[in-house]
């Protein structure tokens, strides 16, 4: 049997007290791996390894060679992309499809971009010309935080994880990661990687476990941890903040989302139909950016909704590996429960189901593992719970809407600010919708598309903060200015 251990200061360490946890496969339940799970003993080590790892060769490391060595770990995980592909599909059952297009070239890419903007990064200096200080010099620095937490979610685990770990490394830190109980796969094997890439150690570690009484509360509450950046569920983040606020640490949240799109009747309507059946149903619907409430106008809702139906009705479910298989199972058994009980809730709530609504028959090898159907509904109130509480699956509720004001009422009426997809031909409606709807991220005839030199981040309660280019160079470094009187 598979073993995972923690990745402290260079080596793979097992758990003081022998305590592991189960990592199954979602397509047929069976077991990939036994985890260590971390104590308090893991995490102090992994965290005393970070500390020391800032006052060795890391900390005194040029900018140039440390992008030198990000740049090497990219090149790493490329050259060792099919164990990536294999082990992110076996945690996660999503289809080599898209993780070998979106999951691990991504992984490969956050660490070039993040590598290459930092040594492009200006630095600020400025001469005084006032009497006081006439001819003093002010030097702006940006200087490591320190010891990093990373805590990440299992959707898109290597993706979300390196989006942190390497902006952090490239800023000159160094990360104690603590990813998904669900997905330890990665980011355990990315510890080879820098290994291998002669990443010095104790730059970065990974403890393994779950949140509370476990690895992730242990790492939050660790006093030498200088900023906690955090990936996942709103109820997680808020939790996670009132540790930070011990110590006074910063905080990073990427939260969740229950994003709009809007169609308005003068959209292509085929790249709206495409765009809509990536943004609900990529990933089995498990991205924070989905879109899990479509607003029609009412001219073409018919028109729309017979048609997503159609599309829906083609997904080809199953096995990751199975060539032109698009839609694999839930990421486990506990995270279809909960999706189930909301496709439950929908139908006592008065809703018409257009397709699915249960879980398919996937025959006898298959049917212990986590599949779900495909999802679609109309007929729903407002201020039903389906249609305000993140359900994070393969569903969507479609709705009409009359006019542009009445649609961005619609949209914005939610908790969450995340992201948001607009589909019009009309540029100038696109953009006075764009800027009206409180969102951090607004597609108009796309879905993510990602710049990684772009602001990522939600607004209410999908997050406080931004990462991604020089957002993420903000949040990883402390601003110092020198001034010199000359
Ligand atoms: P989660 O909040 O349950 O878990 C995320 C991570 O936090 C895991 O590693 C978990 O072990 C850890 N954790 C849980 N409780 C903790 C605690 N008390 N202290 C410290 N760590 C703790 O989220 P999930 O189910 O893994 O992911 C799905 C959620 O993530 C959805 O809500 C989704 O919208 C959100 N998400 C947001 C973004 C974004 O960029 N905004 C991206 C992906 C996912
Ligand atoms: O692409 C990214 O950088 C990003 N943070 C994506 C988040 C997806 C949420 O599931």
């Amino acid at each position: 049997m598979k073993e995972i251990k923690h990745f402290i200061n260079g080596d793979h360490v097992a758990s003081q007290s022998g305590r592991t946890f189960e990592n199954r496969n979602p397509v047929d339940n069976s077991l990939i791996a036994r985890v260590h799970e971390a104590g308090q003993a893991e995490v102090d080590a992994a965290v005393s390894a970070a500390q020391a790892a800032l006052n060795g060769p890391w900390g005194r490391m040029t900018l140039k060679d440390r992008a030198e060595l990000l740049n090497r770990v990219a090149d790493r995980i490329t050259e060792r992309f099919d164990e990536f592909l294999d082990a992110e599909c076996k945690d996660t059952g999503k289809p080599y499809a898209m993780a070998s297009t979106v999951d691990i070239p991504r992984g490969a890419a956050n660490f070039k971009a993040f590598a290459e903007m930092l040594a492009n990064e200006p630095t600020d200096a400025f001469r005084m010309d006032t009497p006081d200080g006439l001819g003093a010099l002010n030097i702006g620095q940006r200087r490591p935080k320190g010891v990093i937490a990373v805590i990440s979610p299992w959707n898109l685990p290597l993706l979300l994880m390196t989006f942190k770990v390497a902006p952090a490394l490239a800023c000159g830190n160094t990360v104690v990661v603590k990813p998904s109980e669900e997905t330890p796969s990665t980011a355990a094997l990315l510890g080879e990687v820098m290994n291998e890439c002669g990443v010095p150690p104790g730059v970065y570690n990974v403890v393994h476990g779950f949140g509370p009484n476990s690895a992730g509360e242990y790492l939050t509450a660790h006093k030498a941890v200088n900023a906690i950046t955090f990936t996942g569920e709103t109820r997680t983040g808020q939790i996670i903040m009132q540790a930070a606020a011990i110590g006074l640490r910063d905080i990073s949240m990427e939260l969740g989302g229950k994003n709009p799109g809007v169609v308005f009747a003068d959209c292509d309507l085929d790249k709206a139909i495409e765009g809509t059946m990536r943004s609900a149903f990529l990933n089995c619907g498990q991205v924070c950016l989905g879109t899990e409430r479509v607003y029609v106008e009412r001219p073409i809702f018919e028109r729309f909704v017979e048609r997503l139906r159609a599309r829906v009705a083609e997904l080809r479910i199953g096995r990751p590996q199975d060539e032109g298989v698009d839609f694999g199972p839930l990421v486990s058994q506990q995270h279809r429960k909960k999706v189930l009980s909301y496709y439950q809730l929908a139908v006592d709530e008065g809703a018409t189901v257009v397709i699915g609504g249960g879980v398919p028959d996937m025959g006898d090898e298959l049917n212990e593992g986590a599949w779900i159907e495909p999802t679609i509904w109309t007929g729903l109130a407002d201020d039903a719970r389906v249609i305000r509480e993140e359900i994070f699956g393969p569903c969507c509720h479609i709705r009409p809407f009359d006019t542009e004001e009445e649609v961005i009422a619609l949209a914005n009426d939610t908790d969450y600010g995340l992201a948001a997809a607009i589909w019009t031909e009309n540029s100038a409606r696109a953009i006075r919708v764009a800027e009206q709807v409180n969102a951090g991220i607004v597609w108009v005839n796309s879905w993510y598309l990602r710049d990684l030199r772009t602001s990522f981040g939600g607004a209410k309660r999908s997050g406080i903060g931004r990462e991604g280019g020089t957002y993420s160079l903000d949040f990883y470094t402390e601003l110092k200015n020198i001034c010199i009187k000359l």
